[in-house]
């Protein structure tokens, strides 16, 4: 089986990597072209992917990327994924994070239309919620340009499937986390900074709002459910969640109690961090990946926490 990965270099782009090498699959990744290579989470596995330079703004190369791969399975996990970006460049992330899926879909119906195509959906796209928790059935109420982007990957993949035939799921998955996960995203943001702080490195750390609150599991089980949607007779979209939610209070809490020290005596709340518009209570329910795909997440909050200060301790002072 050959795999099609976008977004390989990004956290669960390496995480789906790995988990298919483990499977069998061969696998191949695309990446755009940069001045400097970005491929510090696939150097593990850099010699067993076979990497292509394509790009989300540019059909052409999708079209060619997939005639000379002949994929089996394509993940679009690519896209401009941090939301107060999409703030500062609306149309960029409605080009990378909406079209951009639109346009791997024209590529996949025009050269293999038999592929079974995964899209990264997002809670995001709820929003205002309407409902606690959130279901496949829950309306969308988008609050950003992210989340209005997605919004739009997530119909255009559900109104492919029903117009050409595809195979085309979109997974809505809540946050998940790991030591590969972006340092401007609030979770490793506070674990670098729990470590820094740790190591004498820095004395502070300074936040945007300490109440959002978030369902936040691990990206490693989190790709487990991207793979099985993909292994059903039938394509269908699917909500990824643990069914917790913890504020971001919490997750300083457990952070900062594992490495001995008092968050109190180092967070500082800075307005810069703070965002135009929040979303409410996140919270999703999983029930149908439980029932159908077999899906249950494995690292509990607390792990998850702990496993990324850890790394974060450990990354730095292998680096002194
Ligand atoms: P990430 O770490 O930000 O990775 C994004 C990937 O997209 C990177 O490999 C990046 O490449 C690539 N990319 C961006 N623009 C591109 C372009 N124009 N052409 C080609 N590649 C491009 O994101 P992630 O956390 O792994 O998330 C994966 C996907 O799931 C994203 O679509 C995200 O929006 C979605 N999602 C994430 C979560 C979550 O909690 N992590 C939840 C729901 C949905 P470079 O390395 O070159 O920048
Ligand atoms: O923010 C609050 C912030 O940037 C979480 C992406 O993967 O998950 C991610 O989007 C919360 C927000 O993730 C800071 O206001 C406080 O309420 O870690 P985040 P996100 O916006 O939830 C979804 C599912 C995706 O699809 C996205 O691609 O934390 N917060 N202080 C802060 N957030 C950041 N980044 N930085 C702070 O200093």
């Amino acid at each position: 089986m050959k795999a099609l990965i976008t977004g390989i270099t990004g956290q669960d782009g390496s995480y789906l990597a790995d988990l298919l090498l483990a499977k069998g699959y061969k696998v191949f990744g695309m990446v755009r072209r940069s001045s400097t290579e970005t491929f510090e989470r696939i150097a593990h596995i850099r010699d067993k992917v076979t990497l292509v330079q394509a790009d989300l703004l540019d059909s052409t190369s999708l079209v060619h990327m997939l005639r000379d791969v002949g994929p089996d399975e394509v993940y679009n996990l690519a896209a401009q994924s941090f939301v107060p970006t999409s703030w500062s460049q609306p149309v960029l992330t409605g080009e990378f994070t909406g079209i951009g899926a639109l346009r791997v879909l024209e590529a996949v119906r025009e050269v293999c239309p038999k592929a079974r195509f995964y899209q990264a959906s997002s809670s995001e796209m709820y929003g205002k919620v309407r409902e606690v928790p959130q279901t496949e059935l829950t309306p969308f109420h988008p609050r950003s340009p992210y989340a209005v982007a997605k919004t739009f990957g997530h119909y255009i993949t559900v109104n492919y499937r029903e117009s050409y035939d595809l195979f085309a799921v979109s997974g809505i998955l809540f946050n998940h986390e790991s030591p590969r996960r972006g340092r401007e995203f609030v979770t490793r943001k506070i674990t670098d900074g729990v470590a820094r702080i740790k190591l004498g490195l820095a004395t502070e750390l300074r936040l945007g709002t300490l109440d959002a609150q978030r369902d936040w599991g691990f990206a490693g089980d989190y790709v487990k459910a991207m793979w099985a949607m993909l292994q059903q007779d039938q394509p269908e979209d699917y909500v990824i969640a643990t069914g917790r939610t913890h504020s971001v209070k919490e997750f300083l809490e457990i952070a900062f109690d594992h490495a001995s020290l008092h968050w109190q005596d180092y967070v500082v709340q800075d307005p810069q961090f703070m965002r135009p518009a929040e979303v409410d209570q996140l919270v999703g329910d999983a029930t149908k990946a439980r029932e159908k795909l077999g899906w249950e997440p494995e690292v509990s909050f607390e792990n998850l926490v702990r496993m990324m200060v850890d790394a974060d301790i450990e990354l730095l002072q292998n680096q002194r």
